[in-house]
């Protein structure tokens, strides 16, 4: 097994340098280039990068037809857990640092080991943590959220805080209070919740309105909790619609967003976009980015790709410039991240077997959004959407539109007003197609 004194990948001296498109060498950035300034702030400030800890370092590469396929010591069922634990943290840590990147993402149960008690899982955890905490110190690489795992133990399958059991409801709490005071502990700058048992199998068994009440109460105790120990970090919400469960509470933004209103926890938390979730749910990326910035709930991002066809959550490595430059446009326009960033929340393909192979995933996706980023700047220093878009709107801003939303209006003078031939409305080109001409034209050009 890989130990702390090995290089798990003595092949790549690292950092990842900025070679330019013209570069042959896989192991540069093409276009991602750190230092770079675009509007005013570097790509690195922009983008704030992640890798997760879950997919890059804690999965071997299995699927629900076939074992891990990927040379992942550390997980070696015959290894002692906690060296194991150790090792892979090594790994881990070599890696961020030798991409280059700020930030990494992990879960509770991605960095050590379960124990037989909770109290016993605890103690792992923190041993690993303090591990954890010198390797942060040593690279600089530091961490954009940490969350705790309620979905993988048997005890979650009915769900966490949606349990029919109080019990689970309890041990989820105690879970989740421990890994916010060690994300605070780190320095972590957001905590996410993802609900990925929060809903139900069948409605047969459900009761979805207890369940709703429940999941609200969980959220309000985070919140509070987040106050008591006081963590500046923003809470996550992470939407999914499906996967593992039939139906999951947390939809899409939308949902999500109805929510916290519903139960009085707008303000308390923002969202936490998984573009291979947007395709889940029937949405588009740029729908997802677009409702949560134009709704004040935008978070964070977990950068990846599903795929279209089968509709599985493949969480691929993002490759699409024209899918990222949308949403990079809309980020732009609601003034960039605050806490959060792109954690890339992707999977190598199983036949990806070389250690290089994690390199080229996260060398390809960083530099298709650095070109997004600059397409999404050009579209902004050229006003091209947003003077397409305030054109069209620009009506609501004259007499008849004032009165309407300020309230003046009311049916019946608005009635009048189209009865006596005043009101006799034309209809306008929405210019979707020039558009689209304009968005590839700055992607052309960028
Ligand atoms: C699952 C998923 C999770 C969350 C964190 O689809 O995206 O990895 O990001 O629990
Ligand atoms: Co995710």
């Amino acid at each position: 097994m890989a130990n702390i004194s090995t290089e798990f990948f003595p092949e790549v001296p690292g950092p990842i340098g900025f070679g330019g498109l013209d570069s042959s060498d896989p192991l540069s950035f093409k276009v991602y280039d750190p230092d770079r300034l675009v509007l005013g702030k570097s790509m690195a400030e922009h983008l704030r990068i992640a890798v997760c800890y879950w997919h890059s370092f804690n999965w071997a590469g299995s699927d629900v037809f076939g074992e891990g396929t990927f040379d992942r010591p550390w997980l070696d069922p015959a290894a002692e857990p906690m060296r194991a634990a150790h090792a892979k943290l090594d790994a881990a840590f070599e890696f961020f640092a030798k991409l280059g990147v700020p930030y990494f993402c992990f879960h509770d149960i991605d960095i050590a080991p379960q124990g037989d008690t909770f109290a016993e899982s605890a103690r792992n955890l923190e041993v690993i943590v303090e591990a954890a905490e010198k390797a942060m110190a040593a690279t600089g690489v530091k961490l954009l959220w940490g969350t705790a795992n309620l979905f993988s133990h048997p005890r979650f399958a009915a769900g966490a805080a949606t349990n029919p059991d109080p019990e689970v409801f309890a041990y989820a709490a105690a879970q989740v209070r421990h890994m916010m005071e060690i994300t605070h502990r780190l320095g972590g700058e957001n905590y996410v919740l993802w609900g990925g048992r929060e809903g139900y199998e069948t409605l047969l068994n459900t009761d979805l309105a207890r369940e709703e009440t429940q999941l609200a109460r969980f959220l309000t105790l985070v919140a509070e909790h987040k106050r008591d120990i006081g963590f500046e970090g923003t809470l996550l919400l992470e939407p999914k619609p499906q996967e593992p469960t039939k139906h999951q509470y947390d939809y899409d933004s939308a949902t999500v967003h109805g929510f916290l209103e519903r139960h009085g926890l707008a303000g308390e938390y923002k969202v936490n976009i998984e573009g291979n979730h947007a395709t889940l749910a029937g949405h588009s990326f740029h729908h997802e980015v677009t409702y949560a910035v134009d709704h004040g709930i935008f978070g964070s991002v977990d950068a990846n790709r599903g795929d279209p066809q089968n509709g599985w959550d493949t969480d691929q490595f993002p490759n699409s410039v024209e899918e990222l430059s949308l949403v990079l446009f809309e980020i732009l326009r609601g003034g960039g991240f605050d806490t959060g960033g792109f954690n890339f929340d992707t999977k190598l393909r199983r036949q990806s077997l070389d250690r290089h192979d994690l390199f080229h995933g996260h060398i390809g996706g960083i530099d298709a959004l650095a070109q997004a980023l600059l397409v999404a700047a050009r579209l902004h220093e050229e006003a091209t959407l947003s003077s397409a878009r305030a054109d069209r709107y620009a009506d609501w801003d004259g007499p008849l539109g004032r009165a309407i939303t300020g309230g003046e209006a009311t049916l019946a003078s608005l009635a009048e007003l189209v009865d006596d031939g005043s009101i006799d409305p034309a209809p306008r080109s929405g210019r979707q197609e020039l558009l689209e001409n304009r968005v590839n034209q700055a992607i052309w050009r960028s």
